[in-house]
């Protein structure tokens, strides 16, 4: 197999409702969709979720495009492989940047199942022909915002949310939901937002009598130490987020206890090899994982519902329907969440059709090999 075009388009959409984390506030989305077209004129589909502002990780929309566009386009071009992961072994110099290499990662997946006539969830290796997703939540401005906030997610299907929290907004909206949800399957994501300090450790104690079925990333990325203290602390499950960027990252908190959870992104990972040998390592270890989002558009959702698919996806992912995030998707049919299960799509690769109207009507910059001389 060999690609011999790339197209990317920067394309910005507005977000449905605004989403505020620990560290920011967004309203509006800058992805970055690429097209890889083969030797045969198949094409296959990636998305760049990388956020604008460098507050989730240290990547942005502007570090992604020219990482992109000077290093992996390059690489990539007229490669010959069999596998994704040949392909994915043309930019292994390039160190971070794991957005950026997740697109690439992505559209080289669809294009290999694709050219097997396999959906993008059986040339991954799974089985599932559903998953459950669950709904991540931003801090509200006020607790009766959230409140409605979590009923409208529960009418609309949806057995499990998260909840934003950071220092100020966390045990009080924490009781306050589940005062008026007892049963109901909810945790918390501090986007490592605590210093491992006294409050914090007093915040932890009282969140672990909430029955949460877990609490992410309360700490720095790199602080797996803090969160292995934590961990031994507390009787609530430790997820890590944003500390794992790599296997070697899995295998420090393997090795120190720092997490009982893993959260594995495939935009943070780098791509859908890695993020699959994440989840078969963690599965060895017995650690159960879930596939968090980067509010993707339809072509990266695609790709999380695919990996959800596999056998150690058994809590809940934040793959929710593509209507909590946006008017119109980029791709038909629009993902779907039924009473909060979204259908593993059997149709080849990433199994939905690029809008490419839509995606033309809302780019703000393109590229393409076949336009320039790189
Ligand atoms: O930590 O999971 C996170 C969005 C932006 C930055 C970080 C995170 C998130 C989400 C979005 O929680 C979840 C989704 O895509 O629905
Ligand atoms: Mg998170």
């Amino acid at each position: 197999m060999r690609i011999d075009r790339l197209r990317l388009f920067e394309v910005a959409l507005p977000l449905v409702h605004g989403f505020q984390t620990s560290s920011h506030r967004k309203t509006a989305l800058d992805h970055i969709l690429i097209e890889a077209t083969d030797a045969e004129g198949r094409t296959g589909w990636g998305e760049i979720a990388s956020p604008a502002d460098p507050f989730y990780g240290s990547e942005t929309t502007e570090t992604a495009w020219t990482i992109a566009l000077r290093h992996l386009v390059p690489a990539v071009l007229g490669v010959e492989w069999d596998t994704p992961e040949q392909l994915e072994a043309s930019w292994r110099r390039v160190r971070g940047h794991e957005f950026a290499k997740a697109g690439f990662s992505s559209a080289g997946w669809d294009l290999h199942a694709r050219a097997q006539g396999l959906s993008l969830a059986t040339a991954l290796g799974g089985s599932r022909t559903e998953v459950v997703a669950g709904v991540s939540l931003g801090i509200e401005p006020t607790i009766d915002d959230l409140l409605a906030q979590v009923e409208r997610q529960r009418d609309a299907g949806y057995g499990r949310v998260k909840l934003k929290i950071a220092p100020g907004w966390d045990v009080e909206p924490v009781r306050a939901v589940r005062a008026a949800h007892p049963h109901l399957d909810l945790h918390v994501d501090a986007n490592g937002a605590y210093p491992d300090d006294d409050a914090a450790a007093e915040v932890f104690r009282v969140l672990d009598e909430a029955e949460l079925t877990m609490i992410e990333q309360p700490f720095a990325p790199r602080d797996f130490v803090a969160h292995a203290r934590l961990q031994q602390s507390i009787e609530t499950p430790i997820c890590l987020d944003e500390s794992v960027v790599d296997l070697g990252d899995l295998r420090t908190m393997l090795a120190l206890d720092a997490g009982r959870i893993l959260n594995i992104k495939v935009s943070r990972m780098g791509g859908l090899s890695v993020a699959r040998a994440a989840h078969d390592l963690a599965a060895e270890a017995g650690v159960p994982v879930w596939c968090g989002g980067m509010h993707e558009y339809g072509v990266g959702r695609a790709a999380n519902v695919a990996i959800s698919s596999l056998p150690n996806f058994t809590l809940p992912s934040d793959v929710s329907g593509s209507d909590k995030y946006f008017t119109r998707d980029v791709v038909t049919p629009p993902v779907v969440a039924h009473e909060g299960r979204v259908t593993v799509p059997a149709a080849p690769g990433i199994g939905h059709d690029i809008d490419l109207e839509w995606v033309r009507q809302n780019t703000s910059r393109s590229f393409d090999t076949d336009r320039s001389d790189g």
